[in-house]
């Protein structure tokens, strides 16, 4: 859950981009840092990959939004190893987390991945008594300027069939297409869920 730290007026969101190996995670994240507008000195990414550019821990980077009613939030951005072998890594990285953009790779041959990927996720947050109903997600179809992709609608069959639909967004991270309206919503999720619960708290 969010670290809420009422002396400093901070509320701490930790957002885990996740999905298969290569679709994109990481270089949502450069994208963010890259387009990134702040009044202070920008962040810093921390990256550790492997010399191949996979991610072999993590990469984190830590965006500030605006202040609501009176917190500064500060949301994590946190992209785990997409590569089956690297599931502890996974697990460990999911710890905390309060919301998931799944970073699908829309190319047909990448869809039992996809899948498997999805299932990984809700297998890991089980791990950590977790369940994905309880969690703000987002799911992006990134690589849409490939030629062998996916129909949008096929890959909702396929990642986003529950009773209730979580918003979705195609994408082309490396361009930039998509990335910040997939955060935006994210953020939104998370946002709307602080407000709700501390008015739950105060009623
Ligand atoms: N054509 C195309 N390539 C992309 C797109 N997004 C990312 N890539 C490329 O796909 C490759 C893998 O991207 P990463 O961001 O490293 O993937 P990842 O999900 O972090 O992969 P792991 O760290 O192994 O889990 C890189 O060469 C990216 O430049 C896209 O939208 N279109
Ligand atoms: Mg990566």
């Amino acid at each position: 859950m969010a670290i809420i730290n009422q002396a400093t007026k901070e509320l701490q969101v930790k957002v885990v981009y996740y999905g298969p190996g290569m679709g994109g995670k990481t270089t949502n994240l450069l994208k963010v840092h890259e387009n990134i507008q702040t009044a202070q000195e920008k962040s810093k990414m921390v990256s550790l990959a492997t010399s191949s550019d996979r991610t072999l821990f993590f990469d984190f980077l830590p965006i500030e939004a605006v202040a609501i009613k009176g917190f500064k939030t500060k949301f994590q951005l946190y992209t785990v190893p997409g590569q089956v072998i690297y599931n502890t890594t996974r697990q460990l990285v999911l710890r905390g987390v309060d919301g998931i953009v799944f970073v699908a790779d829309s190319q047909y041959d990448k869809m039992s991945e996809n899948v498997e990927s999805f299932a990984n996720l809700e297998e890991n947050l089980k791990t950590l008594k977790l369940n994905l109903t309880d969690i703000p997600y987002v799911v992006q179809y990134n690589k849409r300027d490939l030629p062998n992709v996916a129909p949008v609608e096929y890959m909702e069959f396929l990642l986003n069939n529950r009773e209730v639909q979580v918003p979705s967004f195609p994408a082309v991270a490396s361009q930039c297409d998509g990335v910040f309206e997939t955060l935006n919503m994210i953020t939104r999720m998370l946002l709307h869920k602080f407000i709700n619960e501390s008015k739950a708290r105060s009623a």
